[in-house]
């Protein structure tokens, strides 16, 4: 597959005729070429955008719902198409790829309503004046992806961004292209004007890094590592751009003897390994209480037995392949590193080498016990199929453990003490809290992280209001 840039409306090289190669990760080997554009590609894509802008953004609500509505039924319309391309791209089971090309699309349908309704305050001074809101597009911003949910959290992004009536420079991740490529075909035959969505694909120091610099597009919205966060935020913050960032997470995953265990432990193979262990979400530190911490742990290792590590496309698979190698590495590193920090792995722990794909990137689900909360396993980001596990002895031990780490995402607890609950829920430092469930998503909700998990929030108005200039007028009466 050779993937091209998506610029003003167009299919194109990029400038310097330069590609990057794109691999397959089931078979650790290149299977496509993605553009290794620079800084020129993203004048060019600026160009288109600002050119497209102010048409855009007068746009009547309705054609806008309808354009974005449009782009929707182009991804339904080929859902097994994009679901084949992320899974070889990215490496995550068939099922799963198909259940987020769902969510890509809802993506675009429910930011298709959010330009119809989207509305502002006023505020009447007594009978002096009368203040309203004028919310106003920002002009043109930037959102650059990563690759562990790739078309899914691309078009989170986009879909606000273009709902709110600013043109987009977008980037998706140089590991995961293909999706996003296939979107810009759709968003041709979806008859999105052109110049309203650019998308510029290569590195992240090279393209991600000049949307950043450029002077002229005043909003970033970034998804991904805490250190690139970090780095955006610093070559931002003089030109006093408008971030949205969503980084990392080291989320806790408690039980409480109380809770309903079976259901507890059969989701928590979910939160602790689906996509990988690769989403932001899943809960890397599975915290439960003493009572009940032999028969919790025996229960998930036996359903953590019952995943099949392997191709993604096989319909049995639970377990696909690790993104790129330099992350396999990474996350093989980090079960090395928890057993010289005094971690016994209790199952898991080995490379995968499934027939037909033994140069694929895989490792087993991996649980491991014994550490310190205070260890680097327990500390920093791992990002793939391993999870530790602590005892823990009351409720104020758990929430010490719990909020014990820089990163501050989502956390997700069980119990059936409904007062436990409530008093939790509110003091956990996390964004994003669930009780008795994980990853259950209402569109509507506020979405992201506190600490060094983030800065904003996406979903519902939120996402709106980040992609939007407030402006108060006042008039006197
Ligand atoms: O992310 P990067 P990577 C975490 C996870 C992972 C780590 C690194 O711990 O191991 O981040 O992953 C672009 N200016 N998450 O290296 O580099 C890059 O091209 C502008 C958590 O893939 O942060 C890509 O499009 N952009 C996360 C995007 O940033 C830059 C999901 C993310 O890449 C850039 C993924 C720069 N200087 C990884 N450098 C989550 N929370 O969902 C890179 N990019």
């Amino acid at each position: 597959m050779k993937i091209l840039n998506y610029i003003n409306g167009e299919l194109k090289e990029p400038a310097a005729g330069a590609y990057l190669d794109n691999y397959d990760p089931s078979i650790g080997q290149v299977y496509g070429q993605v553009p290794d554009s620079d800084s020129t590609d993203v004048a060019d894509a600026y160009k288109a955008a600002t050119a497209a802008q102010k048409g855009w953004e007068n746009t009547p609500a309705e054609e806008k719902f309808k354009v974005l509505n449009a782009i929707a039924e182009g991804i339904d319309a080929k859902r097994e198409e994009f679901a084949l391309a992320e899974s070889r791209d990215q490496g995550k089971p068939l099922w799963l790829s198909r259940n987020e090309m769902i969510r890509a699309a809802q993506n675009f349908r429910f930011y298709a309503t959010a330009a119809m309704q989207f509305a502002s305050e006023s505020h009447a001074m007594e009978n002096r004046a009368i203040n309203y809101t004028l919310r106003q597009s920002i002009g043109v911003v930037g959102c650059i992806s990563p690759w562990n949910l790739p078309l899914y959290l691309f078009s989170w992004k986009i879909a606000p961004a273009l709902a709110a009536g600013n043109a987009v420079v977008a980037k998706p991740s140089e590991f995961t292209p293909a999706t996003a490529f296939l979107l810009s075909e759709v968003c041709i035959q979806a008859g999105l004007p052109k110049g309203v969505l650019n998308i510029v694909h290569g590195l992240g120091p090279k393209v991600g890094q000049a949307m950043v610099e450029h002077p002229k597009i005043k909003a970033i919205s970034f998804t991904g590592g805490t250190v690139t966060g970090k780095y955006i935020a610093a070559t931002a913050a003089p030109m006093f751009k408008k971030l949205s960032l969503e980084l990392g997470g080291k989320n806790p995953n408690i039980i409480f003897a109380d809770a309903d265990l079976d259901k507890a432990v059969k989701t928590t193979v979910n939160t602790s390994f689906m996509n990988q262990g690769e989403i932001c979400l899943c809960g890397s530190r599975l915290l439960i209480e003493e009572s009940v911490y032999e028969e919790v742990k025996n229960a998930l290792i036996e359903e953590v037995k019952k995943l099949t590590v392997g191709d993604p496309m096989n319909d049995s698979t639970r377990i696909g392949a690790i993104v790129s190698k330099p992350h396999y590495e990474k996350v093989k590193s980090y079960i090395e590193l928890a057993q010289e920090e005094g971690g016994k792995v209790l199952i898991g722990g080995q490379t995968v080498h499934p027939e037909g794909k033994e140069n694929g990137w895989y490792i087993q689900p991996t649980i491991i016990e014994g550490l310190k909360a205070e260890c680097r396993t327990n500390q920093e980001e791992i990002f793939g199929p391993v999870i530790t596990i602590m005892p823990f002895k009351n409720e104020a031990e758990a929430l010490e453990i719990a909020n014990g780490t820089e990163y501050g995402l989502a956390a997700t607890f069980w119990t059936n003490d409904l007062k436990r609950a409530h008093r939790l829920a509110s003091e956990l430092e996390f964004g994003i809290v669930w009780v008795n469930c994980w990853l259950l998503r209402d569109l509507r909700t506020p979405f992201g992280g506190v600490k060094s998990s983030g800065v904003g929030r996406e979903g519902g108005w939120e996402a709106m209001r980040f992609f939007t200039e407030p402006k108060n007028v006042c008039i006197a009466l």
